[in-house]
């Protein structure tokens, strides 16, 4: 089965309509897809691109993680965050609580796992703490999800006022969603050049983990291949801030052994539809 990673979608529906169209065209029914979180918010169409999504993850065995703007989200829907000038997820917002928007996002994963030939590999939004192996971004992906997606919806949203200072798994929450950049030890930042600091991946990649992560989040970087690593946000909705975007999807070669292997051209890019202005 191709399995199919797609970068932020960020509200640009028309763009991620014509993936799923032309990956339909090429492989049928037969793809999996892993979407990498932040499906809305700074684009035309959140609601849009977050129907698709939910069909997809429902009716045709998507995976989707959390990103730090459906954690915005969430945050802004149960009263502790206002929205913002920049914010265009009101169109979710807007929608009758009957839709189950709010239930529905709480209780998706911020980690996902898998297997690409004989390599297992995790999804996450942003980025990983340097030092965890794969059984403990999944223990805290777990945590998280308990506490976010339980069967409460006022310990969803009390989970959500947490401060990420005091509370470990809301802190996780944290830096799974935004974190750039990492300290020698071991503190994150959203920034992607912090004196003292690297990329998170390359601390991450110098551990020698036996997993590959697949993430978002880092548009100014664009598409990043390393061993063992794949970044897709290529910015879909920067276009025409000074910059090409697209929607980036990975489509590994599904008889190989290690395709978290680089270089690897297996990129299916979606050039974004028109200029996107800053909201
Ligand atoms: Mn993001």
């Amino acid at each position: 089965m191709q399995q199919v990673f797609v970068g932020d979608i960020q509200g640009c529906a028309d763009e991620f309509e014509g993936l799923l169209e032309s990956l339909q065209m090429r492989f049928g029914v037969d793809f999996e897809l892993w979407v990498v979180g932040d499906v809305v918010n700074r684009g035309p169409q959140s609601l849009r691109a977050l129907s698709l999504l939910r069909d997809w993850v429902e009716n045709r065995g998507a995976h989707y993680v959390l990103g730090n703007h459906e954690i915005a989200l969430l945050r802004t829907a149960a009263g502790l965050r206002s929205l913002r000038r920049q914010d265009t997820f009101g169109d979710v917002l807007e929608r009758p609580a009957s839709d189950g928007w709010f239930d529905w996002l709480r209780s998706r994963p911020l980690v996902e796992t898998g297997r690409l030939g004989r390599q297992p590999f995790a999804i996450v939004h942003a980025g990983v703490h340097p030092d965890w192996s794969l059984d403990e971004l999944v223990a805290r992906g777990r945590r998280i999800r308990d506490r976010l997606g339980g069967e409460s919806r006022r310990e969803a949203e009390q989970f959500l006022a947490a401060d990420s200072r005091e509370e470990s798994s809301r802190a996780d929450v944290e830096r799974l969603t935004r974190c750039r950049s990492v300290a020698a030890n071991g503190d994150w930042f959203e920034q992607p050049s912090v004196e003292g600091a690297d990329p998170w991946h390359l601390q991450w990649a110098r551990r020698g983990h036996g997993y590959g992560v697949v993430y978002g989040h880092w548009s100014l970087q664009g598409l990043h291949v390393a061993p063992g690593l794949r970044g897709l946000d290529t910015g879909c909705v920067h276009h025409g801030r000074g910059r090409d975007g697209a929607l980036t999807a990975w489509l590994p070669d599904p008889t190989a052994e290690t395709p978290f292997d680089a270089p690897d051209t297996n990129f299916l890019k979606i050039p974004a539809r028109r200029a996107y202005p800053r909201p």
